[in-house]
């Protein structure tokens, strides 16, 4: 008998809601726990992953996953794993959108390497010169977007022809949109969608998980929790492969040293007057000062700076013994719902 493949469409404390590939006795999703076995080799399961389900109960509508198959990419933050495409959401307006904040999502999204797409909403909400004004300024950093409105008219309808038989995930701030996108894209009226604060012009933090909804037209989309400052690349190197504009330079040109940071070398051919120059600068020497004065960002390891054979400057993670030690398997149950995973390793 063949295996019974799903994909994870949501995570919830320590159950995973499943969407078979092919609906079996009528059912199209199981929630699952996961099995004992994968628990032992700390391997977490995320939204996107495709797993094997075993065990399967078709009256409960119950299983448990036996087995995470390979993935392709994943995101951290937001959490989400095989990813086709990015849609990167931003408003024009309520919240206004912002270079530095945009510039931080696209450096995120580039880390995972498949397509993004820049969609500005709330279109209503300004002038006809502010949309083009922003259409051409990320064409200019070299990215194409869209400009919609998605409570006015249906140009939302234009992003359609990208989605099918994909998972694409849309982020972006809070209050921009990116639930409401959704439930018009998809014929479900059960998505939240929150007012943005009438004080601060902010989203209110509305969807507060990662959630893959079918599409009509065959594929998934993630709906994500907003957040408003996403990290940097840890790696320098990767900081500037991250841009369009270093890759388009350096695809044309070459600088004098290899291992040229673009800042003040001699004969570096990426410096210039172009837009987010100062930005790269900027978000580089931020990197480098982490690295050298070992502060981390909340969620990664301190960096530090090595030197290779060649002279090239590589950042390392540098783990503290202590708090990066695995905890005993006892401290680690401490932290698990006990109901969940203890009727699992009795039950299978
Ligand atoms: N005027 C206007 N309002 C919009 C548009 N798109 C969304 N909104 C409104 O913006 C508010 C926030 O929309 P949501 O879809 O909840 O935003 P979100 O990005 O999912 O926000 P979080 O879940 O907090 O991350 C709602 O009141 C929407 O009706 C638009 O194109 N124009
Ligand atoms: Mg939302
Ligand atoms: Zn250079």
């Amino acid at each position: 008998m063949s295996d019974l493949v799903g994909l994870v469409r949501a995570v919830q404390a320590n159950y995973y809601r499943v969407g078979l590939r092919e609906a079996a006795k009528g059912v199209e999703e199981l929630l699952c726990v996961r099995r004992a076995r994968l628990k032992k080799m700390g391997q977490q399961v995320c939204v996107g992953d495709w797993v094997v389900v075993s065990h399967p109960d078709w009256q409960g509508h119950r299983g448990a996953i036996a087995e995470i198959l390979p993935r392709r990419n994943q995101l951290q933050r937001p959490a989400i794993a095989n990813v086709d495409q990015v849609f990167l959401l931003c408003a024009l307006a309520d919240p206004p959108a912002d270079v530095h904040q945009i510039t931080r999502f696209l450096l995120t999204a580039e880390g995972l390497d498949v397509e993004i797409h820049v969609v500005f909403t709330k279109a209503d909400l300004v002038s006809k010169a502010e949309q083009e004004l922003w259409r051409d300024r990320l064409h200019q950093w070299g990215y194409c977007c869209a400009v919609l409105s998605l409570t006015q008219g249906t140009d939302w309808q234009c992003l359609r022809p990208h989605l099918a038989n994909k998972i694409t995930v849309v982020c972006g701030p809070s209050g921009v949109g990116k639930s409401s996108l959704i439930r018009h894209l998809t014929p479900r009226e059960d998505i939240r969608v929150g007012a943005v604060s009438d004080h601060w012009h902010r989203g209110r933090h509305t969807t507060r998980h990662v959630e893959l909804f079918p599409l009509p037209e065959g594929g998934w989309i993630a709906d994500t929790p907003g957040f408003n400052q996403p990290e940097l690349p840890q790696d320098p190197q990767q900081l500037a492969a991250a841009f369009p504009e270093i890759r388009q330079r350096l695809s044309k040109d070459r600088c004098l040293f290899d291992n040229c940071r673009h800042d003040q070398e001699p004969g570096c051919c990426v410096r210039g007057a172009w837009e987010r120059y100062p930005l790269y600068v900027e978000y580089l020497h931020e990197l480098e000062t982490m690295a050298s004065s070992g502060l981390a960002s909340e969620h990664a390891p301190p960096l530090k700076a090595k030197t290779d054979r060649q002279g090239r400057q590589r950042f390392e993670p540098l783990l503290d013994p202590k708090k990066y030690r695995r905890r005993s398997r006892r401290q680690q149950h401490q932290h698990l719902n006990p109901m969940a995973e203890e009727v699992l390793d009795s039950e299978l």
